[in-house]
């Protein structure tokens, strides 16, 4: 059977790094992209060069020119401009709305079968962006936010009990950004909700205020560090999760941006919810039941994606 086709779209911090994670677990052949000259070469060539190391079979490529991805059966979305300390994932919207419409038109051209991962932000008006210039299927084209975002709320979970990370879960639903919501309700350490883990004494309601306003700030507080350029590790390890998922069928319940159509009551909007990742892209929306407070935030999660995608659209009315 010949090898999946991953492109790339984004050789910068991310982008290399799926490129690593992608070869390391054997997803199939990879091209990068970007605009940068050199770079996307630079970067296939030097992991090309680690193969014989790590003992895998994968074919890296660089490239320029959107006929580079033909046929691709995965396509990760990067590219822009990533934030910078003390700049909104807004402020990045004018930029990489051009962005998502260049990109748009060379997946629609070359790889219209794709399964489309969007990890450029604003994330869930980049996504909207790019399904619309992409035309792509709603259920091929999805945000990466939640997978992420839900990491962090595992790790500092996982901390805070002293407990392994495999056996924390986490949910967060919402939008990326500072209205994010996540749901300490469906979050468990072994099946145990954390609200019966504070019952029992483990921890207390304000360390995990803390911890939730914690997981809000995560990208902040790695921009913050870092002083140029923003988280790109984990980031990349969340869009491999999915893109497995895609390639294997595996069917895994992940939070990604997906469009909604009547689900939590909303329609035309990208937002982050739970979908079933399988071969066929999302195959199923879990709505789950939202109490008043949470409802209550996913609203607000909402109105704030949909002041984007309105920014957007006065920008690009096209679209
Ligand atoms: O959870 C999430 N969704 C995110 C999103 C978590 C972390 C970072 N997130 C966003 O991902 C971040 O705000 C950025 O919008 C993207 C990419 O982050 P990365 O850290 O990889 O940024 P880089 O290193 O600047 O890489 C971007 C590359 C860079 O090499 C540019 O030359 C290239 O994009 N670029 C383009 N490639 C192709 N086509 C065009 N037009 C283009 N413009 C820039």
């Amino acid at each position: 059977m010949a090898r999946n086709k991953i492109a790339l779209i984004g050789a910068g911090q991310i982008g290399g790094t799926l490129a690593l994670l992608a070869g390391m677990k054997a997803l199939g052949d990879i091209v990068l992209f970007d605009v940068a000259e050199g770079v996307p070469e630079g970067k296939a060539l030097d992991l090309a060069e680690l193969t014989p190391v790590e003992g895998f079979d994968a074919a890296y490529a660089g490239a320029s020119s959107y006929d580079a991805i033909a046929g691709a059966d995965v396509v990760i979305v990067t590219a822009g401009v990533a934030r910078k300390p003390g700049m909104s994932r807004d402020d990045l919207l004018a930029i990489n709305l051009k962005v998502m419409e260049q990109v748009g038109a060379g997946v629609r051209k070359y790889a219209p079968d794709a399964f489309v991962i969007c990890i450029t932000n604003p994330l869930d008006a980049m996504v909207w962006a790019l399904q619309r210039s992409s035309g792509l299927p709603p259920e091929k084209v999805v945000g990466m936010a939640g997978v992420l975002d839900s990491a962090r709320l595992r790790y500092f979970l996982a901390e805070e009990f002293g407990v392994s990370v495999e056996d924390v879960t986490a949910f967060v639903m919402g939008g990326h950004g500072d209205t994010m919501v996540p749901l300490v309700r469906y979050s468990t350490v072994g099946g145990i909700p954390v609200p019966d883990l504070i019952r029992m004494g483990w921890t207390s309601e304000e360390r995990i205020a803390a911890i939730v306003q914690r997981t809000r700030d995560g990208g902040a507080e790695i921009v913050n560090l870092l002083k140029s350029g923003s988280a790109f590790y984990a980031p990349a390890a969340s869009a491999i999760a999915m893109a497995e998922s895609y390639l294997r069928d595996k069917k895994r319940v992940l939070p990604v941006a997906a469009l909604l159509d009547g689900e939590y009551g909303l329609r035309d909007i990208y937002v982050g919810v739970p979908a079933v990742i399988g071969a066929r892209g999302v195959e199923r929306i879990v709505e789950v039941e939202l109490d008043r407070s949470e409802r209550a935030m996913f609203d607000r999660s909402v109105a704030a994606v949909e002041g984007l995608v309105e920014a957007c659209l006065k920008i690009a009315p096209g679209l």
